[in-house]
């Protein structure tokens, strides 16, 4: 009879083993004050960088921000499998175990030490993860040998019930099955105990993690006033005009924000330049600060999608810092590196063009959130995220267009894609039922560096009627409207359309993000009662 039994113990081993590896991994990698060397994590970083440009598009539409958990997770599900059948292999032949550790060891260290920003020290996490699969598994195979021997067995299942596997496959050479003569009590202490200390590793790990010494430092900061503050907000903006940190999107490529150390964090800037400075965070800091308020918007972003937000920046103005080191002719892309190898293209031009770039260091009257970007980020106004705004900056490097192709540049994105026309409508949500009368309907526009001349509100089929804009700081921020809509019964589709300050209607035309951002009108459909 053939056996058809899962050999679910050798199965569980080879996934507590591997539990075991991935979870000292990630506490070696977190002792080292690397997170983002941890085997899983660096897998995923590599997974992230290769994953072609349809998928990371369909991640980020799909899934927001949730996409980091998500990757993760099915990084966790392949990994259980491939675990599984590492066990089962390695009970078949004790020599698959550590062959099949070695393989596991050897893809997360090339992971770690291929990074952009990689140290020899990110070898160390996977290297000791791939020894402790290795150690787990053995014993753990050990403890499902047979405990009795082909003579002791027989006798043994005259008095003890025999293991249904026992049964069902009969004498051949492989009845020391799953189950079949085992210890299990010894089996499944061992694979207990094994579990348990994968799981309060990991917990140590995640703790460090959390705990990390950057959220404390970031909260020691004490930013200087700024020698220039924004002006109050317009009297008659809506308090939504400002986006909360909390509430801020957020975009990058980092599956572990990255941890600054705040005493050995520089800022370099040199390339093409006459005279290359560094700088720490103390010599940003007493340069001259001004806050300015900005809205920062991604590539990525489609039609009524919320890859938007206006802040309160707080920076160091970058233009004048690039007068002082002298930026040489030629040079037309100050291409920006941060601490986790990503780049950010900008062009010289336009950060020299009058507008103010800033090295931010401040956000809505707080040190940089960590997700976006602390200690230190660019902002440029009118230039979209992965273009003007590179998060965690450690490096300036003027450079050219042709020379060096960004991050997402190499993906196929368009070198210096500029911010396309937009607007959104907020308010009613969509499909919201509504009362009749009038209804106000609201939500922003933007054109950064343009600014918005007019927004339009369609009814169904109607005529294009004009909606109110509230006032604004500045041409680099996006614009409120409102429109009082008299609301009659019935299912309506509502939408919305902006004309920049240089009189271009935004087009109707749908286009997706990529390569070089969405185009078309944003539209709701709602019920009336
Ligand atoms: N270091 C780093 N900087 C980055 C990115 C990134 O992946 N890594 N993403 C860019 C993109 S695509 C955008 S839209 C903005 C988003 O900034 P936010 O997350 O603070 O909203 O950051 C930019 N700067
Ligand atoms: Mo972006």
């Amino acid at each position: 009879m053939k056996r058809t039994a899962f050999p679910a113990f050798p199965a569980l081993a080879g996934v507590l083993a591997v539990a075991s590896g991935a979870a000292v991994a990630e506490l070696v990698a977190a002792l080292l004050g690397r997170p983002q060397a941890g085997t899983v994590v660096v897998v995923g970083s590599v997974l992230v960088d290769a994953a072609p440009t349809p998928v990371k598009e369909f991640a980020v539409a799909t899934l927001g921000t949730a996409d980091k958990p998500v990757l993760l997770g099915a990084i966790g599900v392949v990994l259980a499998v491939l675990a599984a059948g590492l066990g089962i292999a390695a009970w078949r032949n004790r020599a698959v175990g550590p062959a099949g550790a070695a393989v596991l060891g050897l893809v997360g260290t090339a992971a770690a030490l291929t990074r952009p920003a990689a140290q020899i020290v990110d070898a160390l996490p996977s290297l000791v993860g791939m020894l402790v699969i290795a150690g787990a598994l053995l014993p753990l195979l050990r403890a499902l040998r047979p405990v009795v021997t082909e003579r002791t067995r027989r006798s043994v299942s005259l008095t003890y019930p025999k293991p249904r596997s026992l049964t069902e496959t009969g004498d051949d050479e492989h009845d020391e099955g799953p189950g079949a003569g085992v210890d299990r009590r010894a089996f499944l202490g061992a694979a207990a105990l094994v579990g348990a200390g994968a799981a309060a590793v990991g917990g140590i790990a995640a703790l460090l993690g959390r705990s990390s010494g950057a959220a404390q430092v970031r909260e020691s900061v004490r930013l200087p006033a700024a020698a220039e503050p924004a002006p109050p907000l317009p009297s008659g903006i809506d308090p939504g005009f400002v986006t909360a940190n909390s509430d801020f999107y957020r975009v990058d490529t980092a599956l572990t924000v990255p941890r600054v150390d705040l005493a050995s964090w520089r800022l370099t800037i040199g390339g093409l330049v006459d005279s290359p400075v560094e700088l720490s965070f103390a010599d940003l800091l007493d340069r001259p600060l001004v806050e300015r308020v900005v809205t920062l918007n991604c590539v990525s972003n489609e039609v009524g999608g919320p890859y938007i937000g206006t802040a309160r920046w707080l920076g160091v103005p970058l233009a004048p810092l690039l007068r002082e080191v002298g930026v040489r002719q030629g040079a037309d892309e100050l291409l920006a590196r941060s601490v986790d190898g990503m780049t950010v293209g900008a062009p010289m031009a336009a950060l020299l063009d009058g507008r103010e770039p800033l090295l931010c260091v401040g956000m809505n009257g707080e040190p940089l959130p960590l997700e976006h970007g602390f200690p230190v980020r660019m902002l440029t106004p009118g230039l979209l995220g992965y273009v003007g705004a590179c998060k965690w900056v450690t490096e300036l490097e003027a450079t050219t267009f042709d020379a060096v192709d960004a991050y997402w540049v190499e993906r196929g994105w368009a070198p210096q894609g500029t911010i396309k026309t937009a607007s959104r409508i907020d308010r009613p949500a969509p499909f919201a039922p509504l009362a009749g009368g009038t209804a106000t309907v609201a939500g922003v526009a933007w054109a950064q560096g343009r600014g918005i001349r007019a927004v339009e509100v369609r009814v169904d089929d109607g005529p294009w009627q004009p909606a109110t804009l509230l006032p604004v700081p500045s041409v680099d921020t996006w614009v409120q409207w409102r429109y009082d809509w008299a609301a009659t019964a019935g299912s309506h589709t509502l939408a919305v359309r902006a004309t920049d300050g240089t009189g271009a209607v935004q087009p109707e035309e749908r286009v997706t993000p990529f390569p070089d951002g969405a185009t078309g009108w944003h539209t709701i459909t709602v019920s009336v009662s």
